[in-house]
């Protein structure tokens, strides 16, 4: 039993005005370019293809929104941190986030997916800062941690628990193709999509 069973797509946006109605709660997956993003969101929702599977990654540069049911989504950020994209490309996502952030009243929070390997870097951080500085939740996945062996997985946990100490965001492991850490992701997503509002509208 799939843990969303009516996911389905809804548009790809380019621009603002393409976004879905900013209605109900949505939660966005962000992350460096090749660091396990769509593999990610398609485990999360048991889904083969939802979220494409790229080979040449930093080419899409549009935020695709899925809907969950009930007025509850999902978003899949364009990735960053690609070296060969050109500098138009990269103020054009800077711009293209900074709205999205700015505008969007039903997110609630980020999960930011960071290759287990790598560790954060300066750009995943950036990500982090802006979500929390607007009030939202964030939730770390360490991705491709079948690559790793146990005790340097659990050393890039805890470094990454100890970068983040003084904030609210939190991190686990993660590996889409062992499929370990989907019911903890879940979990987070689950508390975040149904928690009540701080003030009732
Ligand atoms: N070993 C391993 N490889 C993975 C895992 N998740 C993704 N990958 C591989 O990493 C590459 C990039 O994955 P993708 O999901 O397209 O990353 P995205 O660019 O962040 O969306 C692909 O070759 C995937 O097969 C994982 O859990 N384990
Ligand atoms: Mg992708």
């Amino acid at each position: 039993m799939p843990f969303y069973p009516h996911v389905t797509f809804l548009t790809s946006a380019a621009e603002v005005h393409q976004f879905t109605p900013d209605t109900g709660r949505e939660i966005a997956f962000a992350g460096r370019s090749n660091a396990g993003k769509s593999s990610a969101i398609n485990a999360i929702t048991e889904r083969t293809a939802l979220a494409r599977v790229s080979r040449t990654p930093g080419r899409t540069q549009l935020i695709n929104f899925f809907e969950l049911g009930n007025e509850r989504r999902l978003v899949d950020l364009p990735g960053y941190g690609f070296a060969k994209v050109p500098e138009r490309v990269r103020a054009r996502w800077l711009e293209l986030m900074e709205h999205y952030f700015n505008v969007r009243e039903s997110l609630v929070g980020l999960v930011l997916i960071v290759d287990s390997r790598r560790g954060l870097g300066t750009q995943d951080s950036a990500m982090l800062e802006w979500t929390l500085a607007s009030g939202r939740h964030a939730h770390i996945l360490l991705a491709k941690s079948d690559k790793l062996n146990r005790r340097d997985a659990q050393r890039v946990l805890s470094e990454t628990r100890a970068a983040c100490s003084d904030t609210a965001v939190t991190s686990q492991l993660f590996s889409a193709h062992a499929r370990t850490g989907l019911d903890l992701a879940r979990d987070v997503m689950r508390r975040w999509l149904e928690e009540k509002p701080l003030r009732p509208d």
